[in-house]
């Protein structure tokens, strides 16, 4: 995959060459391309923002660079039957998830336009949407003061799960969130630590008793955590033993869906 960011801060997506990711781009799985916005300006002062029509506070980043920077990269994209995808950190945007990542992580390049101060000009995206199919995407119902931060979150959870970048590839199948619901917790040596002790079924040997324990775990942990997640869920998913424990969790099933009490 190829990956292309637009920052004013190219240094910010350094922790990008690191770890997993950075090896990924030593073994050519990932091309990732870090692109200075101020590059593409024509003024002494490498201007990128402006006052906002309108008025109100904060400056707003100035359209034609944007434009100059994405054409710059899209002469540097392969051909392609469909549009690339341009992804638009903010606040604003639909929410990342994993559904998203592993979406995402089909596509052939992805583009990244890191707006900083109170964004972009919003011209900037319907011009874009001609090249690029265009996501504002958010991390989160908060705010961070621009884009680099969540790009280095969302080139991680896709760059994870390009072939070859996760060494076990079964680390990817029982993960938080890859199932809709949290991981079980994990232990290791010693088995007493400091008066805390591992759950006496890990240390049983019996794997179909484990698997059992660690499901329950991940619902109890779902339910106390993140009830929404469990809640609407099509109960025909579980099992007759996994519908009990939700039960002792307080969800019934109403109309065929998972409902809390
Ligand atoms: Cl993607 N960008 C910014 N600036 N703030 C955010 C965000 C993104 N996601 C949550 N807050």
């Amino acid at each position: 995959m190829r990956v292309d960011v637009v920052s004013i801060f190219p240094e910010y997506l350094a922790p990008l060459r690191l770890s997993l990711l950075g090896r990924a781009q030593e073994d050519g799985i990932l091309q990732l391309s870090v692109h200075d916005l101020r590059d593409f300006t024509a003024d002494r002062h490498r201007t990128v923002d402006d006052t906002p029509y309108g008025g109100g506070a904060g400056m707003v980043m100035k359209p034609e660079p944007w434009a100059l920077a994405l054409e710059a990269v899209l002469a540097e994209l392969p051909e392609t039957n469909e549009a690339p995808t341009l992804i638009v950190p903010s606040p604003a945007g639909e929410v990342f998830t994993q559904a998203l990542a592993e979406e995402l992580a089909q596509e052939p390049s992805l583009t990244f336009a890191c707006g900083r101060y109170e964004g972009i000009d919003e011209r900037v995206l319907e011009w874009a949407a001609e090249h690029f199919r265009v996501r504002p995407v958010s991390l989160g119902d908060y705010v961070l003061n621009g884009g680099e931060v969540a790009v280095m979150a969302m080139v991680e959870a896709v760059g994870r799960l390009l072939p070859g970048v996760v060494g076990n590839p079964e680390s990817l199948v029982e993960e938080s969130h890859s199932d809709g619901l949290l991981e079980y917790p994990v232990y290791t040596k010693p088995s007493s630590w400091r008066g805390h002790d591992v759950p006496d079924v890990l240390l049983s040997g019996n794997h179909g008793l484990i698997a059992r324990w660690r499901r329950e775990q991940q619902f109890r942990r779902t339910a106390a955590r993140r009830p929404e997640l469990l809640e609407g869920a099509d109960p025909a998913e579980f099992t007759g033993r996994e519908r009990e424990v939700l039960r002792e969790l307080g969800y019934d099933v109403v109309d065929g869906r998972l409902v809390r009490q």
